[in-house]
């Protein structure tokens, strides 16, 4: 369920789980987990979790068989689309598939099966720039380089916040211990972020940034780099960029000086963190969810890879480096795309024939030919967890057919008519198809299912190849082939071919079984220049598109307007967006969903520690419970996300018990990053008006 990866050992009595805890030999994680690991087992345990499928009725929920289910969702269907079109049936996929061996292994069969056009995912409010850039430099958008954190000595992190998320696009369990042994080994660890977080605490140095300003911060870094003589334009990854000569005038307008007060951080130092990140024996720059998710999210994306390159770390010990897994999904996947298509409504670009999630609300509600009127939701809960929650909420009420495959009756899936809970993460197979491709250091690890699934279940796959068979009985043979042997022989089979055409000739399944704890592959190391998947074999720094936004850049510093309160999330080591809410040992304790705000900005907004203040955006408001406190940068307040599970109709009693509220009813639909079509949900400008009675926040609701 996570991206750290780490090795779990599980004690049980037959179906009783006893114990779960850190798996000691596994070479990767040894030993280390977090709190997320110990919910496996309320996971599976949970009296709210579906084991069957159910159908909304007039009379509640009612729970059918399979095959009803699975026959009433493919007329359900293929009823929207005789109607109306193929484009009208939509589908959304969220995060929790990219951690699903079985899911990620056979998803492409549900899509074709599908054959919408209509096609949506998390993936464009959280990674969509790192993509792009990838695609664009390297040829291939999962071609991301990683922070080689076990080696680097100085690691400058922008956004991002390892300690409460286990690290992300950067997959690397006990984040903690590896920032100190930076330190410990007489390195540093710097931090930008509007709040000084976890992370923040045990880093060498902070710094507040006034949230969605960091294209300017890395513009100025840039232009100083080559201003202090510090560029190696002929290191080893530069020398295969044909344009580097071109970066050198890129930031050229954006001098320390001129981007210092809007981003609240001098420019004595912005130039000495940059002396800093060049003379350090090696270094890197690494930038997160903070920088992705704003207004200029692909912008700094490629301006934290660009520097990356300049100051000769890509590629290099210690720098930015290209994890080498036993899967290569490059190897079986198309390069992406960005713009062949765009939204009806919206008119955002498609990539890799993904629709950006801020126009999903739109293609439901605005009548015209291609309006959505039927939808799936694999593995999410978009009404959280994407911005405008409120507008997709009622544009979900008014489908004329939906259907969830989910563990619960969320938020999202109460709209459907019926819902397909697959088997508990207990009763899969495992290898982490996704995430060994982020890997901070080589490894290979399989877990078998610890309990069978039973008659009565099916797993995601299952679900999925049931459905193309009966969406898609005319597929062509090739297809059709696939489907009866993964059928037959279950995504293992899938899995085995993965690693037949992946580097390591001596990993295999078998190789595999008989190391349970995992294989260890060694350090990451240089992959340049084979890495690049442009036959060419270069780096296409692809200059004109990027210089392009800089205007978008110039109006915002124009503009720029600092007397407004800004909105950023947060995560805490004890959620997982949205789902984790239902465990009671993750969510006990103090509520989380609670508004941070600086003591400076309480005090001018009339707000006191603990009291209910209304927080309203251009889109909705929310009342929550303030907490004053000075990790928040001044004029910056914070909400996390997946809370609000109030909502009429949700069947989670111990999240329901603790429900706080939605910070996505704030973010806004139209806040996005331009140039990708990516969600902005930080930096959102909020208005906060103190309420008279400081109510227990439990009683908080969305107004
Ligand atoms: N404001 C704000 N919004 C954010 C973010 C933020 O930082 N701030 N973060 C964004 C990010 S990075 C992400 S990735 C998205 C996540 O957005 P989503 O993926 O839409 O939401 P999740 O909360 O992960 O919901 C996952 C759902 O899948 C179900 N589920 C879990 N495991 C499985 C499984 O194996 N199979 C099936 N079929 N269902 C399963 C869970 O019960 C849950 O209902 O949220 C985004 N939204
Ligand atoms: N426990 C837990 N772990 C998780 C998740 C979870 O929900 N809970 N979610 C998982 C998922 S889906 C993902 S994608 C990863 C995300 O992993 P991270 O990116 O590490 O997660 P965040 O905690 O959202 O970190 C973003 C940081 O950016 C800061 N920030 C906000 N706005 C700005 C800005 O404008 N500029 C800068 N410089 N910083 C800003 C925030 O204060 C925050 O500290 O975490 C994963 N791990
Ligand atoms: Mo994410």
């Amino acid at each position: 369920m996570c991206e750290a990866m780490c090795g779990v050992e599980i004690k049980h009595d037959g179906e009783k789980v006893l114990s779960i805890k850190g798996d000691k030999n596994d070479p990767f994680s040894q030993g280390y987990i977090c709190p997320k690991a110990t919910a496996l087992q309320d996971l599976h345990e949970d009296p709210d979790r579906l084991r069957q499928p159910v159908e909304r009725t007039a009379d509640g929920w009612k729970e059918i068989s399979w095959t009803d289910a699975l026959d009433k969702v493919a007329a359900g269907i293929q009823s929207v689309q005789q109607k109306y079109g193929q484009n009208a049936f939509g589908v959304y996929l969220g995060n929790p598939n990219v951690h699903n061996m079985g899911g990620m292994l056979t998803v492409k069969q549900l899509l074709t099966s599908l054959k919408t056009r209509s096609r949506f995912s998390a993936t464009s409010i959280d990674q969509l720039p790192h993509h792009i850039v990838s695609m664009h430099l390297f040829g291939h958008m999962l071609r991301i380089p990683v922070p080689d954190v076990n080696r680097t000595q100085y690691m400058l992190i922008i956004g991002g916040n390892p300690l409460a998320s286990n690290g992300s696009i950067m997959t690397a369990p006990n984040m903690r211990q590896k920032l100190k042994d930076i330190k410990a080994r007489a390195g540093k660890v710097v931090v930008i972020d509007p709040r000084r977080t976890e992370t923040a605490e045990i880093a060498s140095e902070h710094h507040f940034i006034r949230p969605a300003t960091d294209v300017l911060l890395l513009l100025a870094m840039l232009n100083e780099i080559y201003a202090q003589g510090y560029a190696k334009v002929d290191s080893r990854a530069a020398a295969l960029a044909p344009e580097i000569d071109r970066i050198a005038s890129f930031a050229k307008d954006y001098t320390a000086e001129s981007v210092a007060s809007i981003t609240g951080i001098t420019a004595l130092e912005i130039k000495r963190l940059v002396k800093e990140f060049c003379e350090a024996e090696s270094s890197v720059c690494y930038g997160r969810m903070g920088i992705s998710v704003q207004e200029f999210g692909l912008l700094s994306q490629y301006l934290s890879m660009v520097i990356n390159i300049v100051s000769g770390r890509l590629d290099e010990v210690g720098g930015l480096m290209f994890p080498n897994p036993a899967v290569d999904v490059v190897n079986s996947s198309g390069p992406g795309y960005l713009g062949k298509r765009h939204s009806r409504v919206s008119n955002l670009p498609d990539f890799n024939g993904e629709y950006p999630v801020v126009a999903m609300a739109d293609e439901m509600l605005v009548a015209g030919e291609g309006q959505l009127k039927g939808f799936m939701s694999v593995a999410g809960n978009p009404v959280l967890s994407t911005p405008n929650g409120e507008k997709l909420d009622e544009a979900l009420s008014g489908l004329e057919f939906m259907v969830s495959l989910d563990y619960f009756v969320t938020e999202t899936s109460r709209h459907a008519n019926i819902i397909l809970p697959p088997v508990s993460p207990l009763e899969r197979d495992h290898y982490d198809v996704t995430f060994n491709g982020f890997a901070v250091h080589n490894v290979a690890k399989y877990s078998p299912a610890l309990f069978d699934r039973k008659d009565n279940e099916k797993h995601d796959w299952e679900i999925y190849l049931e459905l193309a068979d009966r969406l898609d009985k005319d597929a062509p043979e090739a297809i059709q082939k696939e489907r009866a042997a993964t059928k037959a022989f279950g995504p293992k089979f899938l899995l085995e071919q993965g690693l037949k055409y992946g580097p390591y000739k001596e990993v295999t399944l078998d190789t595999l079984i008989d190391n349970p704890h995992g294989v260890d592959l060694g350090p990451l190391h240089s992959m340049l220049p084979e890495a690049i998947k442009h036959a060419d074999k270069q780096i296409h720094l692809n200059v004109d598109f990027y210089q392009a936004d800089l205007d978008r850049v110039k109006e915002m510093m124009q503009q720029y307007d600092d007397s407004h309160i800004l909105l950023i999330g947060r995560r805490h080591v004890r959620s997982n967006n949205s789902w984790l809410h239902n465990s009671h040992r993750l969510v006990k304790g103090k509520s989380r969903c609670t508004l941070m705000l600086h003591p400076e900005t309480a005090e001018q907004q009339g707000i006191k520690d603990g009291q209910n203040v209304r927080v309203t955006s251009r889109v909705g408001s929310v009342i929550i419970a303030a907490e004053v406190t000075d990790e928040l940068m001044p004029g910056v307040v914070s909400i996390p996300h997946g809370f609000g599970h109030g909502r009429k109709g949700v069947k989670q009693k111990i999240a329901q018990a603790h429900a706080g509220v939605s910070v996505n009813d704030l973010t806004d639909d139209t806040l996005i990053d331009q140039l990708s079509g990516n969600a902005a949900v930080n930096g959102v400008p909020v208005q906060l008006e103190a309420l008279e009675s400081a109510t227990d926040d439990a009683l908080a609701t969305a107004s």
